[in-house]
């Protein structure tokens, strides 16, 4: 495994958040624990024993009073000396316990830093590390389940275990090709053909798995759109549950974009509600607009909401002009809204290649099916039980580790397949896939990785 050499100076920093509590920790990690240690509580602490210490300034003066934990190297979460002292949560008294570490020869830990160096240590893999963060991000407890998983190693042992199978693949092809009068009949008949094939298969499943992970960390932003009071901000009130935005029978009610976290299955999901989109004179309405472009710019989702009176057979022009300003490449749903005025019954159509979904925000019929469709274009049908959480960079390298075994199927299935590229192409596939989980990461992407944790994590 290549990795750096253990960094040695001490860091230190606040574990806990910012504010106040009954418990705030200072966390400090590396070579010089034992002489902070020495100098804050006039001793060591027993390894792994909570001892009741004062923590004391520079004239012996007391600081706080509380509990100091040793977790010498290795047994401990960087793999270096660990010395956790648990105050009180008080802002001004963490600080000063916090710079008394720092006068006795810490410095201030960067973001992740603590993460990072139990990375370096082998104490976690780079896909176990980003979970910390995920599992502390988590905006739903689907999520948080799922950070776990991954922080247990589940996502890592599935990739761990395709890395076997294509190192395995690869070397057999190797050693065949040190014996040229066998190579291709030899790897026939042993079956590389359908061991490639497994492997595309279980990479494929991986992949599938991983993507419901990325939707389970970064959600999906729903913006909902159209003309006004068509029944956006009904909308919004039912997708979040709770009154958030202010809904009149008067059109152009909705001025600024209210914005509000949901979860449909698990999946954590932000709303946007928009100001009604029409031309107007009305100063206040026009900046509403601009931000609800700005909204829709940055949505993963719009839902286009026009009323089910009038779009029985075919959208309204208005509604179509709407439809036909949307950005090319963002999904979209037709809301059909005020079905019960309309006398229809709740439904999924697709016409013109597009969803509708009948419904009505008023009653809440309807509603589920369109949860179902939202979930469907999310790529996620339901989230399996056995979920682990993931990122975008760890499907990037999936689905080059996939291009990668496809480019040796094509050369293994050529009629004058070149082992030499066979065997490439599965290195590279290999070294794709160790990516994900630190085995072969450049340093800069490591810094870009941790430098997205906070302080003392
Ligand atoms: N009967 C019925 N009335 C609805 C339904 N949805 C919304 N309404 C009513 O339609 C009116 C407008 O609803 P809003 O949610 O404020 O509409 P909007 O699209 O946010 O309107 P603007 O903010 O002005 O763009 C209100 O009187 C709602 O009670 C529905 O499904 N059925
Ligand atoms: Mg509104």
């Amino acid at each position: 495994m290549a990795r750096a050499p253990a960094a040695v100076d001490t860091i230190a920093a606040i574990a806990t958040p910012p504010g106040r509590g009954g418990v705030g920790i200072v966390r400090v990690s590396g070579g010089g624990v034992a002489g902070i240690a020495a100098g804050v509580l006039g001793r060591v602490p027993p390894p792994r024993v909570a001892t009741f210490a004062t923590f004391r300034g520079a004239r012996g003066e007391p600081l706080d009073c509380g509990i100091a934990l040793s977790f010498p190297a290795p047994a401990s979460f960087t793999g270096e000396d660990v010395l956790e002292l648990h105050g009180h949560a008080s802002p001004v008294g963490l600080g000063l316990l916090l710079a008394r570490c720092l006068e006795l020869g810490a410095r201030l830990a960067q973001p992740g830093e603590f993460t990072r160096r139990a990375f370096l240590n082998g104490k976690l893999d780079l896909a176990q590390a980003e979970s910390v963060a995920d599992y502390i991000e988590a905006a739903t407890a689907t999520a948080a389940r799922a950070a776990v998983r991954s922080l247990s190693g589940e996502f890592s042992r599935e990739v761990r275990a395709l890395v076997e199978g294509v190192t395995q693949l690869r070397m057999f092809t190797e050693a065949t090709l040190d014996f040229p009068d066998e190579d291709i009949e030899f790897l026939r008949a042993s079956d590389a053909a359908g061991k490639l094939r497994a492997l595309r298969a279980a990479l494929a499943a991986l992949l599938a798995k991983a993507a419901t992970g990325v939707r389970l960390a970064q959600g999906l932003a729903v913006v909902l759109v159209g003309r006004p009071n068509v029944g956006k901000s009904s909308l919004l009130n039912r997708l979040v549950r709770e009154d958030a935005a202010i809904v009149t029978a008067i059109p152009g009610t909705t001025r600024d974009t209210v914005e509000r976290p949901a979860a449909i299955g698990g999946i954590p999901l932000t709303v946007i509600d928009t100001a009604g989109l029409r031309d107007t004179a009305d100063e206040v309405e026009r900046l509403g607009i601009e931000r609800t472009r700005a909204a829709i710019a940055r949505a993963d989702l719009a839902l286009l909401l026009v009323d089910a009176r009038e779009s029985a057979d075919a959208l309204h022009p208005d509604d179509a002009a709407v439809l036909a300003s949307l950005p090319a490449g963002l999904p979209r749903l037709v809301v059909h809204n005020k079905a019960d005025l309309a006398a229809a019954a709740p439904r999924v159509e697709r016409r013109e290649a597009r969803t509708h979904v009948w419904l009505s925000a008023l009653t809440g019929a309807g509603l589920d099916l369109l949860e179902r469709e939202v979930l469907a274009i999310a790529g996620v049908a339901s989230v399996p039980e056995d979920a682990f959480i993931a990122r975008e960079r760890h499907l990037a390298a999936l689905r080059e580790a996939a291009a990668r075994l496809d480019e040796a199927g094509a050369q293994f299935a050529s009629p004058a397949p070149a082992l030499e590229l066979f065997a490439e192409s599965l290195r590279e596939a290999q070294d794709a896939l160790s990516a994900i989980t630190g085995e072969f990461t450049a340093d800069d992407l490591l810094g870009a990785i941790f430098a997205r944790f906070c302080i003392g994590k």
